[in-house]
């Protein structure tokens, strides 16, 4: 039989000690980001707050938060906390803007991640018997190499397909005798629907068990998944800034995500004044880092909203569980697993010599999203030449792929047929009601 839990000692520790261990870490933890990060050190100091202040977690509070923007404004090192020597693993995600940020790992961040993802693995009744067919994108996205670390740490075989080539993983699915597969959820349903093409059922494969994030996803989206892979499905969240996959993890009870609550703490705040809220109110999450040393971000705002509970778990955890995020606080759109801000979209248009006037059309086709952007031509660009227009869409595609990583349909309109709106623009149209 599988074992319950990875790290009993901590994932059942009575709630008043994971405080204690909370509090203790937080406050080590704060001195060393503020005597090893300048940029920090100096939000503090405007702050008026000096490691003197932080003697326990009652006074977390006082801690300044950390944005995506103090990302962007100090790419790419510039909250490293460790000399550059002992960092040995970077990954990246897109900014709001056309760069990237950029986080990176010690060896020891690096044993954290596979604890914490080698926790969500057994959570979901996974041990060295199993064969992981991990689907998640291998790269600078955290996905692949992350459940990739707590598997072999765990000791499963692991299979690192990366996400696409979607008959090939169907057919390792059958050869290699996979039983856990991880990716992202929607891709999880696009291979439901491959296998069933191919001609094929549930009983043809070995899967068991499905552990999918990084994208918003339905309950309804959860049960189709299941039924047609044959398997139960599993929640996982986490997000590049933080860790990546393996911040918090869904048990045997299908119940909302425990936070590793040894490694992290979270907090819902209201958005608009950044005052906490009582456990149970829907608001924006906020983690803070305990244990991490190269990046080691204190109270990092998410823009994810959420719902904390506490009550204890069915499943013996006594970690905070978090609900599936409700949306966001910013524009982000999450594109087939890739984050997209339309600002990186914009920034392109006008790099190429056309006018902010577009449209994001998101949808979603057979389980998979579809990505298309409208872009009105400029009187210049103009033309009623299909093999032109074909080819400044084709040249519009390429950059945005360069920036988005991810391929968008371009569509060129005339000029001044995109609504003209007196108030906030409409850029985003997304018809995929992925929240509930
Ligand atoms: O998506 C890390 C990850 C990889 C998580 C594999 C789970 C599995 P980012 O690319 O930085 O990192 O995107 C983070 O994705 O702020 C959420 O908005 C969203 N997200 C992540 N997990 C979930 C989930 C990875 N389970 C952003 N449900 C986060 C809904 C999720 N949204």
């Amino acid at each position: 039989m599988s074992r319950k839990y990875y790290q009993e000692e901590y994932e059942t520790m009575p709630r008043d000690k994971i405080r204690e261990l909370q509090s203790k870490r937080l406050v080590e933890q704060f001195k060393y980001v503020y005597d090893n990060v300048e940029y920090y050190r100096n939000r503090c100091k405007e702050a008026g707050v000096t490691p003197d202040d932080i003697k326990s977690i009652d006074d977390l509070d006082k801690i300044p938060f950390t944005c995506k923007d103090d990302l962007r404004a100090t790419y790419p090192y510039g909250l490293f906390a460790v000399p550059r020597k002992e960092v040995v693993r970077i990954h990246a995600s897109s900014g709001t803007t056309g760069k990237q940020i950029v986080v990176g790992y010690t060896k020891g961040d690096l044993d954290i991640w596979d604890d914490c993802a080698a926790r969500q693995l057994v959570a979901v009744g996974a041990d060295e018997d199993d064969i992981v067919q991990d689907a998640y994108g291998y790269g600078l996205f955290t996905g692949g190499f992350g459940i990739h670390g707590g598997a072999t740490k765990l000791g499963c075989q692991v299979i690192p397909i990366s996400s696409g080539n979607t008959q090939r993983q169907i057919t390792f699915m059958q050869d290699l005798k996979s039983t856990v597969l991880c990716c992202t959820p929607s891709y999880a349903a696009y291979l439901g629907e491959t296998l069933k093409d191919m001609g094929l059922t549930p009983k043809d494969i070995y899967l068991k068990a499905g552990i999918f994030g990084a994208e918003p996803w339905t309950e309804e989206m959860r049960r189709d998944i299941e039924k047609s892979l044959g398997l139960k499905a599993y929640d996982i969240y986490g997000l590049t800034e933080v860790l990546g996959p393996g911040v918090a993890f869904e048990c045997s009870e299908q119940a909302g995500m425990h936070v590793n609550e040894d490694h992290f703490i979270i907090e819902t705040i209201d958005p608009k004044t950044g005052k906490r809220l009582p456990d149970g109110e829907k608001g924006e999450l906020v983690f803070t880092a305990l244990t991490k040393k190269a990046f080691p971000l204190m109270r990092f705002r998410t823009k994810d909203i959420g719902v904390l509970n506490v009550e204890k778990c069915k499943c013996g955890r006594t970690f905070v569980r978090m609900s599936k995020p409700m949306g966001r606080t910013d524009d982000m759109l999450i594109i087939r697993g890739v984050n997209v801000f339309p600002s990186q979209i914009e920034e392109v248009l006008l790099k190429q010599g056309y006018a902010p006037n577009y449209q994001i059309i998101v949808g979603r086709e057979n389980n998979t999203d579809t990505f298309e952007v409208k872009v009105e031509m400029t009187p210049e660009k103009f033309s009623d030449v299909i093999a032109e227009v074909k080819a400044q869409e084709t040249k519009l595609e390429n950059a945005l792929l360069t920036i988005l990583q991810i391929k968008a349909k371009v569509i060129l309109v005339a000029p001044k047929t995109i609504e003209r709106s007196e108030g906030k623009a409409k850029r985003v149209i997304d018809t995929r009601k992925l929240h509930g």
